[in-house]
């Protein structure tokens, strides 16, 4: 593969070739892997930068709908929009992906849209590195707005919200008690809170659950990256395209103000060091299955079962071999 040629291409905002690289960094093989690492370096001197928006929600919640109707209501004001997923669990069956195909249809043939479904890759740390680096890619490619969706289980809000300036959550509306359901950790790592479904029937419940966050947030420490009413919960319908440019206008306030006082550059710069810490513990595991460690690993459990050593004793062993 001529990585110069992708590299000229992808600045260029050629989508194939966007794709393509894509597919470079998704790949495991070594190689592939040398070159997804040259390229995204050569990238990134270009200094490109998106608004990353990650956003996290329970299944059937309204992600594929918001995603549909905010992302065209972006290519409409001109902006440039693509839509990753990050999504570590098997649960997605192809059903649900074809469901998304029909949900996103405007979007998807959108020429200022780009929509990249998630791989089947269940391992979440290769999941995380492939978004990350998808997420450079877009940057390079010229979109004014990278979104990053995840459904919400357990740990890849994290992973989402770290490579992520603005963090969004959409909730269903529900009964008070329900308000329980949200761990706090995930609370606290939103900076929109997004009540979808205020429609119809539900509106009156929206509403009420709103308002019942407002109140939650406001109970949560204060951040140093939050101005005044930040984070905020609001209502909005995807399905009615209702709420969704306000909810925009109150993301960029956000975002203007976290770059004028030096949070937004701060964020980035963390997030690296956070990624380049967790690319070296990644690439120290991987050496565990490399070669003769796995057999050398297996000499030494027979040694600590039989209690001929102790587990620091080999453990340090093992750390002197690795090195
Ligand atoms: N009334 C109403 N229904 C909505 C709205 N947004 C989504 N829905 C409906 O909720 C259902 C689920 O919507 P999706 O957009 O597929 O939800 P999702 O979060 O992407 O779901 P998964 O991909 O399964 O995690 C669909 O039947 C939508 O039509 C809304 O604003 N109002
Ligand atoms: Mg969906």
């Amino acid at each position: 593969m001529d990585i110069a040629d992708l590299r000229d291409r992808i600045l260029k905002q050629d989508r194939r070739a966007l794709a393509r690289a894509i597919t470079l960094v998704e790949s495991a093989r070594p190689d592939h892997r040398a070159q997804a690492t040259a390229l995204l370096d050569e990238l990134s001197k270009a200094g490109r930068q998106s608004l990353r928006i990650g956003l996290s929600g329970t299944p059937g919640v309204g992600k594929s709908t918001f995603i549909e109707s905010f992302g065209k209501m972006l290519t409409a004001q001109g902006l440039r929009v693509a839509v990753l997923a990050v999504d570590p669990s098997s649960a997605r069956s192809g059903g649900s992906i074809l469901g998304d195909k029909t949900r996103m249809e405007r979007l998807s043939r959108d020429r200022n849209a780009f929509i990249r479904p998630s791989p089947s890759q269940t391992h979440l740390g290769g999941v995380a590195r492939r978004t990350r680096e998808a997420v450079a890619l877009c940057e390079a490619a010229g979109f004014d707005v990278v979104l990053i969706e995840t459904v919400g289980v357990g740990q890849s809000e994290t992973v989402v919200a770290e490579m992520s300036d603005l963090f969004l959550l959409l909730l269903a509306p529900a009964g008070g008690d329900e308000l329980q359901g949200v761990k706090r950790g995930i609370m606290e790592m939103a900076d929109v809170i997004l009540v979808n479904k205020a429609d119809g029937d539900l509106k009156a419940t929206a509403m009420r659950t709103c308002a019942d966050y407002s109140g939650a947030l406001r109970l949560l420490r204060k951040r140093p990256q939050d101005p005044d009413g930040f984070p905020k919960a609001m209502t909005v319908s995807a399905l009615q395209e209702d709420g969704l440019s306000k909810a925009w206008e109150e993301m960029i306030t956000l975002t203007n103000w976290r770059k004028e006082e030096g949070h937004w550059a701060y964020r980035r710069a963390t997030q690296a060091q956070f990624w380049f810490h967790e690319e070296v513990r990644q690439g120290l595991l991987a050496r565990l299955q490399q070669g003769q460690v796995p057999h050398h690993m297996a000499k030494l459990d027979g040694k600590v079962a039989s209690g001929d050593m102790t587990p620091g004793q080999a453990a340090k062993e093992m750390l002197d071999h690795l090195s």
